[in-house]
């Protein structure tokens, strides 16, 4: 089992398609999930930097693929949230080809950590999200956050109910993770360590 330690984080760009993504070949995991659910607070707990990701208290603020560099030597690429309701039929349209794009084209994506609340069960859109990810055989790693909002009898057992709504059947591969009170990160971070 390896470990991680994050020494140091960069903003590197954000790309609005795979053109513009870099191309050093450095391995990178993306960090999916519904607009405002947490992705940006999350890459901002595990590289223990609140001012890298931008984070927003009002929805649909991540819209292009958005790359920091950690440690020098490889991404964590913040993707745009999906189902903001705002957001206008022809972006969203766009957005999918783009994602698609990513997710099926982009060699050097070792991972995707897909991002729920935990106080709300799985969408139609999570799902989609997930038999997406398993459909492509990408290694595929469910975080439920905001954990600091449920007791802790309450967490495992809607994470537990969540994971089985995405049909998640690597109880390792679920993470219960509050970013605001910074807790559940490390083992995240480790797994992510293993699939580079
Ligand atoms: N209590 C609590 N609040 C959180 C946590 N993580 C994120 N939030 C809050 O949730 C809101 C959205 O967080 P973001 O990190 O901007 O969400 P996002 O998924 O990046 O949103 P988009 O970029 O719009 O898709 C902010 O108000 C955060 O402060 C957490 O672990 N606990
Ligand atoms: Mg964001």
């Amino acid at each position: 089992m390896r470990k991680m330690k994050i020494k140091q984080s960069e903003f590197i760009k954000s790309a609005p398609t795979i053109e513009y993504c870099p191309r050093t070949g450095y391995p990178e995991f993306a960090f999916a999930g519904r607009s405002n659910v947490g992705k940006s607070s999350l890459i901002n707990y595990l590289v223990n930097n609140r001012k890298l990701a931008r984070t927003s208290s009002s929805p649909g603020r991540t819209q292009m693929f958005n790359y920091y560099l950690i440690n020098g030597s490889f991404y964590f690429v913040d993707l745009p949230g999906y189902g903001y309701a705002k957001v206008s039929q022809s972006v969203r349209k766009k957005w999918r080809i783009e994602m698609d794009r990513f997710m099926s084209q982009r060699e050097q994506l070792k991972g995707v950590v897909q991002v729920t609340d935990i106080r709300h069960t799985a969408t139609e859109l999570d799902k989609e999200m997930a038999a997406y990810i398993k459909q492509l055989n990408l290694p595929w790693l469910l975080v439920v956050t905001k954990a600091d909002k449920l007791s802790k009898s309450q967490q495992k057992q809607q994470a537990a109910k969540i994971a089985q709504d995405l049909g998640l059947d690597n109880s390792q591969r679920l993470f219960i993770i509050s970013s605001e009170k910074k807790f559940g990160g490390e083992s995240l971070l480790n797994e992510l360590a293993n699939l580079m």
